[in-house]
């Protein structure tokens, strides 16, 4: 009875791997008949092959497997350079900065003795480095008045006379200090200006330091005449990790500044910057839209700064633009850009005589740790080489 079974049995796996083999051969032979319809297909004009899904080659026995590929790694926060090698460096280039006022000076101070002709060619200098006719008087007239009374014929006396009178003259009792505290969070900066003068860099130069002193920040595209604007903004954004709220291209600043403001109240972020176009002064109804972004500002929460963004190197006409900003918006404050090029240093006591507002930073260069806090001995120093 025994062998019976197992006869059966055997008999069963048999069955199985008969059955088993013959699947095998027809899948493989259905496979066979697939990729052949398929080179048909191909192979038939006008009709592309489908993408091949890549697949990984296979490798040799005992070869590692390459890596997986890793996401791409989060933007690095940028730190932005200690204020004292800061200060060092600006110091530096502005003395460099080849401008006629400190050329004046350095000629004055290197002549042995100074005569009436000197005087003329040094108050000369001194207007043509956009001092203005008035503070030139002043400086002038109290050199003068210093150096003969005290009899100075030592050039080191005579230049540290002349440095304190023209640290007077920038006057360093003003309050330079950017309007941020607020009992009714954010703070809002705006910054203001014409074409091409560095609103968008000073911002981003601002927002970085900001960030820096542990403030939280966020950035209105008020900007909305060139959706680049707004692009640029976001990027300096991006670079410090802040956000910016914008708008689409050729909407209505105001209600851009109005939605960066509100989003910053509701997150409660402690400043607000806000970008705003280039408008030329002589366009009325520009500068009339400038007054409006304001206004609808200060419906959530008060502007505590308004920056006017001047380019130094624009000399006499900067200070025709101050006059006309000041009068659509309440300018609480001055930025004076590109000090670094072929900018006349004068320009600092003329624009603050102009508005009766303080320079509060100057920027030196496009990087982003090119923008000083302005400091009247520090500017002083620069000029006269120190
Ligand atoms: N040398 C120098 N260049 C500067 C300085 N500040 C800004 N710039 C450059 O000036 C150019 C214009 O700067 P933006 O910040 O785009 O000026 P803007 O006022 O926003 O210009 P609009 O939005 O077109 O009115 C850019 O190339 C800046 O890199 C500075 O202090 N020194
Ligand atoms: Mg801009």
């Amino acid at each position: 009875m025994e062998y019976i079974f197992w006869y059966i049995m055997g008999g069963v796996v048999l069955a199985l791997i008969i059955a088993s083999a013959i699947v095998i051969v027809s899948n493989h032979q259905h496979r066979l008949k697939t990729r052949q319809a398929a080179q048909e297909i191909e192979q038939a004009p006008g009709v592309q092959a489908p993408a091949q899904e890549e697949t990984a080659p296979e490798l040799p026995p005992g070869e590692a497997k390459p890596e997986a590929e890793l996401p791409p790694e989060e933007p690095k926060q940028e730190v932005p350079e200690p204020p004292a090698t800061r200060l060092a460096r600006l110091r530096k280039r502005l003395a460099s900065s080849n401008n006629a006022l400190a050329r004046g000076l350095a000629e004055l101070l290197s002549s042995d003795k100074i005569s009436a002709q000197t005087w003329e060619d040094f108050e000369t200098t001194l207007i043509s480095s956009d001092l203005g006719i008035g503070p030139t008087t002043q400086l002038v007239d109290a050199l003068k008045t210093r150096l003969a009374i005290d009899g100075i014929s030592d050039p080191d006396q005579a230049r540290s006379i002349l440095r304190e009178e023209l640290v007077k003259l920038v006057d360093p009792s003003m309050d330079r200090t950017l309007k941020i505290d607020t009992d009714t969070p954010p703070a809002v900066v705006m910054l203001v200006g014409v074409n091409g003068t560095g609103k968008t860099t000073t911002v981003g130069k601002l927002a970085r330091d900001l960030v820096a002193s542990g403030k939280s920040v966020l950035l209105g595209a008020a900007d909305t005449f060139r959706a680049a604007a707004a692009d640029q903004l976001t990027t300096w954004g991006e670079r410090i990790g802040v956000e910016t709220v914008r708008g689409t291209e050729g909407a209505d600043p105001a209600s851009v500044a109005f939605e960066a403001v509100r989003t910053g109240k509701d997150k409660g972020v402690d400043v607000v910057l806000v970008d705003t176009a280039g408008r030329l002064h002589n366009k009325t109804n520009l500068m009339d839209e400038l007054g409006k972004v304001k206004r609808v500002i200060e419906k959530i929460s008060p502007v505590t700064e308004v920056l006017l963004v001047l380019d130094a190197t624009t000399g006499q006409n900067g200070l025709v633009q101050a006059r006309v900003f000041a009068d659509v918006v309440d300018i609480t404050g001055i930025v004076l850009t590109k000090l670094d090029g072929s900018a006349k240093g004068g320009i600092v006591v003329a624009v603050q005589k102009e508005l009766g507002v303080p320079v509060k930073f100057i920027g030196l260069g496009e990087g982003a740790d090119d923008l000083a806090p302005f400091d009247a001995g520090e500017f002083v120093d620069g000029l006269l080489g120190l």
